[in-house]
């Protein structure tokens, strides 16, 4: 989304988890890694900031510094409460749609992780997501009043958030999201965004 924002072609490597020599170039195991000419850049937030200042002509991420201050705000709320939040929904989905190779390795890292089964993890889900969706009322409350995250327009914060959705969407034919709510109408917004990029991405439902 961020690339699109910016206008920039890009082309996009399918990875598996245990592919980890795809990417030991980039000093580490996770994506997302970007290469921009001579530039490899890995982590999201590390790649806006590279995008916003490699390509400060185009359309801005962040707004400025108050909105790349702030936006970090969201980043560290999606990863302390949205993705692990929708972790606890997901996680089997995605252990069954892996490549065989991975199935091992995702079981074992996660499990570690939790320290419980996948199973286990997921079990209590439909009374999971109600707690779930109570954690998204400052997102929820702001997108009653405004179409973005940040503004009128989207940016990076958007991005950050719906990052989390899109990977749902993905993975699970669970539904993260009720229909009726203004997270799931800004959600609609961003997969049309760009041409559709992200409605093109296959996914259980829009
Ligand atoms: N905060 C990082 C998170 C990166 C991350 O955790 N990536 C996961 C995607 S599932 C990964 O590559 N995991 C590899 C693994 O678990 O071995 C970012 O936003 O880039």
């Amino acid at each position: 989304m961020a690339l699109a924002q910016k206008g920039l072609a890009f082309e996009s490597i399918p990875w598996r988890f245990t592919d980890k020599a795809a990417i030991a170039f980039s000093g580490q195991g996770n994506v997302p890694v970007l290469v921009d000419g001579d530039d490899v850049i890995h982590d999201s937030w590390e790649i806006a900031r590279h995008l916003e200042a490699a390509y400060p002509e185009r359309p801005s991420l962040f707004g400025g510094p108050v909105g790349r201050a702030l936006s970090r705000f969201v980043a560290n709320w999606v990863d302390a409460v949205v993705h692990p939040g929708i972790a606890r929904l997901i996680l089997l989905d995605i252990h069954d749609h892996l490549a065989e190779g991975d199935k091992a390795y995702f079981r074992q890292s996660r499990e570690a992780r939790y320290g419980k089964t996948l199973e286990q993890i997921v079990a209590d889900r439909d009374s999971g997501v109600v707690e779930f969706r109570k954690t998204l009322s400052p997102l929820r409350r702001t997108l009653d009043r405004q179409s973005y995250v940040a503004g009128e327009s989207p940016a990076f914060a958007d991005y950050l958030v719906f990052g989390a959705f899109q990977w749902a969407r993905a993975i699970s034919p669970f539904p993260v999201l009720d229909t009726d709510d203004p997270i799931t109408r800004w959600r609609g917004r961003l997969l049309d965004a760009f041409d559709g990029l992200a409605g093109k991405a296959p996914g259980y439902y829009r």
